[in-house]
């Protein structure tokens, strides 16, 4: 007997996502939204062809994943702050925080520190690997401008954190699971005495 796969009725083949497309037994491996459809099996056979009835996969988003773990939300929106803390889902959300518990504990931390006898700023910032549907960005302003903020380090999707344009002095991150990751900015504060460190979260 042979076996063909299809996807919403077109043939499938073998990549990082799919295995056994022209087996009895097909494997889907680290599915993300676009691989949602109706999946079905061609079986042909010296007596014929029978194509099985469709099987459905829907994608879970890691966001609505998280939400799962706090049923009764009254806001579940990403710019919900349902115990009204200030805190935004999506913070909450970024920082491994408790969307149901009005507290500050866990948010990113700024502080000088010394790196190279020369006094830095520094941020700290809760990261989690799990987080594969948001973006991590690390931004420095000598003005608060809005426009004004440059991107010096970034975290794709939870992924170990990137320098951007040699704005790091140092990053410490170990790039597993739910870390703690610590950004030292290039610029001296006896370079730059005024200066702004922020997180920026965005989709994805
Ligand atoms: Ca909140």
């Amino acid at each position: 007997m042979a076996y063909q796969w299809l996807k919403n009725g077109s043939t499938l083949t073998n990549n990082g996502v799919v295995g056994g497309a022209t087996t009895a037994n097909l494997t889907l491996s680290g599915v993300q939204a676009p691989d949602a459809g109706n999946y079905s099996v061609v079986v042909s056979s010296d007596y014929g062809t029978v194509t099985s009835n469709a099987a459905v996969l829907t994608v879970q988003s890691a966001y609505t994943a998280w939400l799962a773990g706090f049923p009764g939300l009254s806001d579940t929106t990403l710019a919900g702050d349902p115990e009204g803390d200030g805190i935004p889902n999506l913070a909450e959300y970024a920082f491994s925080l408790d969307p149901t518990a009005s507290s500050t504990s866990g948010l990113p931390v700024v502080q000088v520190t010394a790196f190279n006898g020369q006094s830095h700023l520094q941020i700290q910032f809760r990261c989690d690997a799990a987080r594969t549907d948001i973006t991590y960005r690390v931004e420095v302003s000598n003005s608060l401008a809005p426009a004004g903020w440059t991107e010096i380090a970034l975290s794709v999707g939870g992924a170990p954190t990137t320098d951007i344009g040699g704005g790091t002095a140092a990053i410490a991150d170990s790039g597993i699971g739910l870390r703690t990751v610590t950004v030292t900015t290039a610029t001296t504060v006896a370079a730059s005495p005024k200066q702004f460190v922020r997180v920026r979260i965005s989709q994805p």
